[in-house]
């Protein structure tokens, strides 16, 4: 497609323009001669420049939706996983190769700039990613949307490893000054906590609450341009930050407090300071409640600042915003709608809380129980008295509902109840989510599915209107466009480039999968992008691995439930057959892990020990001889995650089934032509029905296996004691074998799958490998292989995030889009 083009000035797109533009932002923004110039220098000069085509569409952006009669789509997470801006924004403008030609001309290596960028690692993992897929693909598909979230000072922490254990280093993004956002002090929202209620008779005599805080912080936006790939609509990303509500106490400095007035700054800047490295389940902390609040408040506040400036009247809300909540981090939000519509802007209760079910809609991430956010009534109700009680109110409602169908049915009342009295008083966020919105969705089939008969089932049999699936989606621009060039070209050349918008055509390619030709280049291909990773390899962590074995990929959090250990059961079981038989004859197989351990998760820090224990003792033994590698590569994030999926031959989703939610790692791999091994799990099941059954290694029991297993008592012993060289690889573990002779390091884990392993790895050992050895036989037919390779890439159409935002604009969001021009 054409990049637009715009004329004059700092918008002026021509390869002349740019190049001026350029120039002047090294003199003017960052203050240098050429010639001084640092690699920073550069890389802000090129980010200000193309920042300035995001600012020009934009204001375009916003002129042309003003005075419309639109919906905007509010997205709310606590996490977006954005990666790096540079490269994708370069690819949505069109101007890749202008920018690269330019920074050839003035005589610098633009792989060097583009590496100066720091990503902002606001997010874990997966639901993070998945945010900013979505942001990417409202924006390239035109609808008027806003994300919504917190602006952390530290985000993910950087991972290091040494000695083979997980270090943390706090990440420091931030440290050489950000040019994607835009400081808005002017935008601004008080955000208070704690302190008490007070009812009052206001001036027509209605029954009314105040809430009377004790403390009141001050959130601060900055926004960060979202540009769709080859359209004008460029959204925004508006991130809070805290501060206090004045810098300089005076009021305190007066009465002589001036300590106490520096305090409470401290105190107040504390709630963005750090995002909380847990993955599911969150920790129950304080502070990470109060940022929940603190965000979604602001985020309500500036809906209804923003609605009000186009004259709307509340009741009419719904018809103008679409509020998402990214899991339940953001369901404090439900209550906190009903406050401003109710206690500020003087609604009635009933009116109020039919505007708040229209806008809200919820998007479930999991299934395991533990995951499932609570939150002790006694820290929510100091923290947040008037919500406390606006959730009692709903709560009553609700539970007279529910008493009006089930009449008698107090069981099911206590299971639906929005406070959990189980043993111990909680509030429930993920009901509070479910009984606040109109729309409730899962992001797998089988996720879905299994929220339906047991998560939130009793919420299904009430309303099951409400709920539906939505399967998630990857943004092909990322994680093919820009992470996979050469396959991009190769793609490109076949059946041009309009697949990128419509990854459904990609199905076109079907056809090459039977030219041997065809098949010749995308072998070419994937050895480049293997030769690539192996030099990154190297450079991070001193192993040489020989591009042309194998290269077998687990990449993410580190989690029991994902079983990076049941991979690695299987490396060992390959090592101890070939220690038993030194001819044993295997394909030479590299196998990659990477992925980051909440700090406080002992047995995922376990895990990477064992990884890279196993990897010392594998990579340094003469008999392996080149058969076998095994990597840790550290710090896996967004900017590192680009060298690897286009690399992976086979990629290993290997949850117990009916864990993983939907996985999205799973489809970064696969659009890339890696094949599968896997469970019946999340999306696993969507991915194997696309590509066909004939190009995907199933594994393993099936979620309704894992649960009659489990129903019936799941006894590892039993697999144990039929398997021998499982009992070999455990025994290798446990007597120290990759630990210099000490028993007792890896004992947790080998302990844990002997006795009490929920995740089951025992039950699926025996059939992992065994297709493990069809995955090696089918590699040594390598134009079979890469047939099934390229039928993978061809058939991941429906995972595109496109897909994904098309159907929550047309189901749940009712949204359309808005083409925005230039002229
Ligand atoms: C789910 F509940 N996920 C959570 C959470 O707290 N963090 C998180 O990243 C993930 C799921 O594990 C997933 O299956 C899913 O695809 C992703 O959310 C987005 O829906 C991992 O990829």
């Amino acid at each position: 497609s054409e990049p637009v083009s715009c004329t004059g000035g700092r918008a002026d797109m021509s390869l002349d323009g740019l190049r001026r533009t350029f120039r002047e932002h090294v003199f003017y923004t960052q203050g240098r001669f050429p010639s001084v110039a640092t690699r920073n220098d550069l890389y802000m000069a090129f980010a200000y420049t193309v920042r300035d085509q995001l600012l020009h569409r934009w204001i375009k952006t916003v002129e042309q939706m003003a005075g419309k009669d639109l919906k905007i789509v509010s997205y709310l997470s606590a996490e977006f996983l954005l990666g790096p801006h540079l490269e994708n924004n370069l690819i949505n403008l069109g101007i890749y190769d202008d920018v690269l030609g330019i920074a050839k001309e003035e005589g610098f290596d633009i792989q060097v700039i583009f590496d100066q960028e720091e990503e902002p690692g606001l997010g874990n993992g997966g639901l993070g990613r998945l945010a900013a897929c979505y942001l990417d693909s409202l924006a390239s598909l035109e609808v008027p949307a806003i994300g919504y979230g917190i602006r952390y000072e530290f985000g993910i922490f950087d991972q290091e490893i040494r000695d083979g254990w997980q270090v943390e280093r706090t990440d420091q993004w931030l440290r050489l000054g950000n040019p994607w956002e835009l400081a808005r002090p002017e935008i601004t929202c008080r955000v208070s906590f704690g302190g008490r209620t007070e009812p009052y008779q206001d001036d027509r005599g209605r029954y009314r609450v105040r809430w009377i805080p004790h403390r009141t912080v001050k959130g601060v936006a900055y926004d960060t341009p979202i540009l769709g790939y080859r359209v004008n609509t460029c959204n925004l990303l508006r991130l809070w930050k805290a501060e206090a509500i004045e810098s300089f106490e005076f009021e305190a400095f007066n009465v002589g407090d001036y300590y106490g007035a520096v305090d409470e700054k401290i105190y107040s800047e504390n709630i963005t300071k750090v995002l909380y490295p847990n993955d599911e389940p969150v920790q129950g902390k304080q502070l990470r409640l109060e940022q929940q609040y603190f965000f979604v408040s602001c985020s309500l506040q500036d809906m209804l600042r923003i609605y009000k400036l186009g004259g709307g009247k509340l009741d009419r809300f719904s018809r103008h915003f679409a509020i998402q909540l990214n899991d339940t981090h953001p369901a404090l939000g439900v209550a906190e709608l009903m406050r401003l519509l109710v206690d500020e802007e003087g609604m009635d209760w009933e009116p109020a809380w039919d505007v708040t079910c229209k806008t809200f809609g919820y998007t479930n991430h999991t299934l395991l129980p533990e995951a499932l956010e609570k939150w002790p009534v006694e820290l929510f109700a100091g923290l947040f008295p008037r919500h406390m009680e606006i959730i009692y109110e709903i709560n009553r409602r609700f539970l007279d509902e529910v008493r009006r169908r089930w009449p008698g049915d107090e069981a099911r009342v206590a299971r639906m109840s929005l406070i959990d009295e189980s043993g111990g008083r909680f509030v429930r966020m993920a009901h509070l989510a479910c009984v606040g919105s109109h729309a409730i969705n899962g992001v797998a089939e089988l996720h879905s599915r299994l929220l339906k008969e047991d998560v939130l089932r009793d919420f299904h049999e009430m309303t099951p209107e409400k709920f539906s699936n939505k399967t998630n989606g990857v943004t092909p621009r990322r994680f093919l466009v820009l992470a996979n060039p050469g396959l991009t070209r190769l793609i490109e050349g076949k059946i041009g480039d309009t697949w990128i918008r419509r990854p459904e055509e990609l199905r076109k390619l079907e056809p090459c999968a039977d030219d041997p030709a065809f098949r010749e280049e995308w072998r070419r291909v994937k050895l480049e992008n293997k030769k690539n990773l192996a030099r990154v390899i190297r450079e991070r962590t001193g192993i040489e691995v020989d591009p042309a074995s194998m290269f077998d990929i687990q990449v993410k959090r580190l989690h029991e439930y994902k079983r990076q250990h049941l991979n690695v059961l299987h490396i060992i079981a390959l090592y101890d057959r070939i220690k038993r038989n030194p001819s044993y004859d295997l394909c030479p197989r590299t196998f990659i892990f990477g992925g980051k351990a909440a700090p406080g998760y002992f047995m995922a820090k376990l895990i990477i020990k064992l990884i890279n224990s196993v990897g010392d003792t594998v990579n340094r033994d003469p008999d392996v001889n080149g058969r076998l590698k095994v990597v840790f590569f550290p710090d896996l994030n967004v900017k590192n995650a680009k060298f690897i999926y286009p690399a992976a031959d086979l990629s290993e989703q290997i949850s117990t089934a009916g864990k993983e939610a939907s996985g999205t790692g799973n489809m970064k791999f696969s659009m890339n032509g890696a094949l599968t091994i896997g469970t019946l799990d999340g999306a696993n099941v969507e991915i194997r029905e696309e590509v066909g059954a004939e190009n995907f290694f199933l594994f393993g029991l099936t979620a309704e296996e894992v649960y009659s297993l489990k129903r019936d008592g799941y006894r590892p012993m039993e697999y144990f004691q039929a398997n021998p060289e499982l009992q070999r690889v455990v025994e290798r573990i446990a007597s120290g074998y990759f630990s210099n002779g000490d028993r007792e390091l890896f004992k947790p884990l080998v302990d844990a799958l002997m006795f009490h392993d929920t995740f089951m790895l025992f039950a699926d050992f025996g059939s992992y490998a065994d297709v493990q050895g069809r995955v090696d036989e089918a590699y040594r037919d390598r134009e079979h292989w890469t047939r099934m390779s390229i039928l993978n890439s061809a058939r991941m159409g429906k995972f595109s995030s496109d897909r994904a935002i098309r159907e929550y604009c047309e189901d749940i969001w009712k949204v359309k889009p808005v083409p925005i021009l230039l002229e």
